[in-house]
């Protein structure tokens, strides 16, 4: 077994929980012999069944079961993909609060009782693009979780951004077909850069707060286990004491938060379109399990209205400053999916699904959602969705909804209403644990309207423009003008640069001029000059820089010294992150002193240099040896490996010769050589990765922190 392979047995082993117990009764291993859907065993399945003269093949026969039950089966295996976040991929893992702490806000067991350890399913996604779509485009991210309470399932379904396109459910139709490919010609795919969208988020200024994130870098994360997640609408605890809360749901990374560079991202979605889902099923095969803190915004009830925004409006965020994020829990996903359909494809998420303890606020968006997940659910997967192995709760289901097409479940019993005349199957009143709405007090007249604060829309798209780096507030321009130059009509482009300039003249006036818009020769409305660093995703990388789980690239040519690259690799690996060598071919590269071809020996390159591009990697090391060197210099894609690397601002180490390879054939510009030949590290800019004593040179292409100040 490969060492991947016995490592996913181990974890797996590792990774149970009571979700995991119960879909093994629908995990099958696969048999030595083929069947039938309906039992029997097939002696051939290469042969249609033919009239035959005993040399020549006639006709196919209609009346071949075998045949027509492989075609017709295969003829329907496609089901309606999701009509948004058709994109993505999932894990299970587990939840756990540190402590009883939010007991003051809510009796529902998975937030307050430590001793508890509830099932997790994560599912990952993009918005825009198709369910084939490229993983690495600008989009928001989807960040759905499905947890399996022994009070029922709880769907947290967030996304990596904390606010939303738009304040009011019913015009979610409109924002999805702005930013889907356009109705005449189907394009583009897995891009909100064209006309209808921006046209849109033109003339409905309530997007902008929501668009100065999406073109942040936050729209481009590095990993799925490198994003924030945020539940987005506002929701509600209730206590034990009938006391209720509003509340606000964060997961925070273990690793931090961190993107990719454009020119990376636009790279790999042709290099590697599956690079996130690849990558998060790497981190959990190789036991760097992603992780995140849990945390909650709480405000009561009582203080509803203290804010100069409105706290159940969907295009704001809760400022951390007025009111803190209280971390509760940790989540983990250590378990990858045995098979993507069932489990990935088949999970199926509601907004409406909370449990005892847990409720809803009257947040337009969120109302709307609760409505919305159900009923999406019936088309793609039909009205017994909630029966399927991923989607059924942990705890015993029983109720009088009944048949439909697909049921599984069989009750047994003569009655299937209530109030019966056995007095089964009752409802259970909520001091037994029965869901309990809230008393919420309600008045008025019916009108459509939202309310007077969801009516301003640019004090946090400020809020949130002034709190970026200078590099961040960068990256937005250039992603801004990126989108609006694939938009043909001045009528988009101009208006948004009108948009742009309540937000910010600079902002503007560096967007019209790139894209060819109304320069504005003064600002549309004053900027507040309000800023938080909790805004900037550099607030929340990681406290120590941290190597687990990055992927570090080792190019080698025959000749290279291969002391140092058996250090470097066991240094990496005890840091949890993985080492791939790259070389001339796939196969043995042979070090210095050994003869090329002679079989085994020396390391074996996982690809060649144009097997792979250096954006699927965060970090490159070059080892010394002559010959090793001096090949790498004579060719010019191992020469791009390293200044793309350095275009992207990642992190890149060399020893021995490898520093005379980037000094003298990649020509780094400003970049200083420490050519201490005594030093026994390799220094990047992660920190410093102590290798043993090689007796080797270091440098230091001093680039800034991956994800940090690029
Ligand atoms: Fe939604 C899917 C997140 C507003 C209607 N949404 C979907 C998924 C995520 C979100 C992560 C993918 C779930 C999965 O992996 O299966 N959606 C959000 C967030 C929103 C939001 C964070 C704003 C706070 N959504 C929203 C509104 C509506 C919908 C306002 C409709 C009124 N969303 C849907 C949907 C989807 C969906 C059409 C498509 C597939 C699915 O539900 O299961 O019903």
């Amino acid at each position: 077994m490969s060492l991947a392979g016995a490592l996913k047995e181990k974890f797996t082993a590792v990774a149970q929980t009571k979700k995991i117990a119960d879909l093994q009764k629908d995990i099958l291993k696969q048999e030595e012999y083929l069947n039938t859907d309906h039992g029997v065993l097939i002696s051939d399945t290469d042969n249609w069944l033919k009239a035959t003269d005993g040399t020549h093949a006639g006709p196919s026969l209609l009346e071949d079961q075998i045949a027509r039950e492989k075609i017709h089966r295969f003829d329907h295996e496609r089901i309606p993909e999701r009509v948004v976040h058709a994109r993505g991929t999932g894990a299970h893992g587990y939840f756990k609060v540190f402590s009883d702490a939010a007991s003051k806000y809510t009796f529902a067991p998975v937030l307050t009782d430590p001793s508890r350890t509830t099932p997790v399913f994560v599912r990952f996604s993009t918005v825009q693009g198709s369910k084939g779509s490229a993983d690495t485009v600008r989009d928001v991210r989807g960040f759905a979780t499905k947890f399996y309470t022994d009070e029922g399932n709880w769907d947290l379904v967030g996304n990596n951004i904390p606010v939303f396109f738009i304040q009011d459910a019913i015009k979610f139709p409109d924002i999805i077909h702005a930013v889907k490919p356009e109705p005449h010609n189907e394009v583009p795919q897995g891009q909100s850069a064209h006309n209808n969208f921006w046209d849109f988020v033109g003339l409905q200024p309530e997007s902008a707060h929501m668009v100065m994130w999406a073109m942040s870098d936050r729209g481009i994360p590095r990993s799925y286990r490198m994003m924030q997640g945020f539940g987005v609408n506002t929701y509600t605890l209730v206590n034990a004491e009938g006391q209720r809360f509003f509340v606000k749901f964060h997961w925070l990374p273990e690793l931090g938060v961190h993107s990719l560079v454009w020119d990376e991202a636009l790279k790999i979605a042709g290099q590697d379109p599956d690079f996130h889902r690849k990558d998060l099923q790497e981190a959990i095969d190789t036991g760097a399990y992603p992780t995140w803190k849990f945390g909650i915004q709480v405000i009561p009830e009582a203080n509803e209205h203290d804010f100069d925004f409105d706290i159940l409006d969907a295009t704001k965020v809760w400022p951390e400053e007025l009111v803190p994020i209280e971390v509760i829990g940790e989540m983990v996903l250590n378990r990858n999916v045995d098979e993507f359909f069932p489990e990935t494809e088949q999970v199926a998420f509601c907004t409406a699904h909370v449990v005892p303890g847990i409720g809803f606020s009257d947040d337009p968006l969120l109302q709307g959602r609760n409505f919305s997940y159900f009923d999406t659910q019936i088309t793609r997967l039909g009205i017994n969705w909630e029966e399927l192995p991923i989607n059924r709760p942990v705890c015993p289901v029983m109720n009088f909804h009944k048949d439909g097409k697909m049921r599984h479940k069989i009750y047994q019993g003569t009655v299937n209403y209530w109030p019966n005349r056995a007095s089964q199957f009752k409802p259970v009143p909520p001091e037994q644990g029965g869901y309990h709405d809230y008393a919420q007090k309600v008045a008025g007249m019916k009108a459509r309207l939202r309310g007077a604060k969801f009516q301003e829309h640019f004090n946090q798209a400020q809020l949130f423009y002034n709190s970026l780096t200078e590099y961040e507030k960068k990256h937005l321009v250039d992603a801004i003008s990126f989108e609006l130059s694939h938009c043909d009509d001045p009528v988009v482009y101009e208006t948004y640069t009108k948009v742009l300039n309540n937000i910010d003249f600079d902002l503007a006036k560096q967007v019209a001029l790139n894209v060819g818009g109304i320069v504005p020769d003064a600002p549309a409305r004053a900027n507040h000059s309000k800023a938080t660093p909790t805004l900037s995703q550099l607030y929340y990388a990681p406290k120590e820089p941290t190597i687990k789980s990055r992927r570090v690239a080792i190019l080698v040519a025959d000749g290279f010294a291969l002391a140092q690259v058996e250090a470097l690799r066991a240094a990496l690996k005890a840091g949890s992150a993985t080492s791939w060598v790259i070389g001339p071919r796939r196969g043995w590269v042979y070090p210095e002193g050994a003869v090329v071809g002679s079989g085994t020996g020396g390391v074996w390159a996982d690809h060649h240099f144009e097997g792979q591009r250096s954006t699927l990697f965060d970090a490159f090391v070059v080892p010394g040896g002559r010959k090793s060197a001096q090949a790498l210099a004579e060719n010019g894609r191992a020469i791009h490996w390293i200044r793309e690397a350095f275009g992207h601002c990642k992190a890149i180490g060399a020893i021995g010769e490898g520093v005379l390879f980037l000094r003298e054939a990649v020509m780094l510009p400003g970049v200083e050589y420490n050519t201490n030949l005594d030093s026994d590290e390799v220094v990047t800019s992660f920190g410093v990765v102590t290798v043993g004593k090689i007796g080797a040179s270091s440098v230091v292409a001093d680039t800034p922190k991956i994800g940090q100040d690029k």
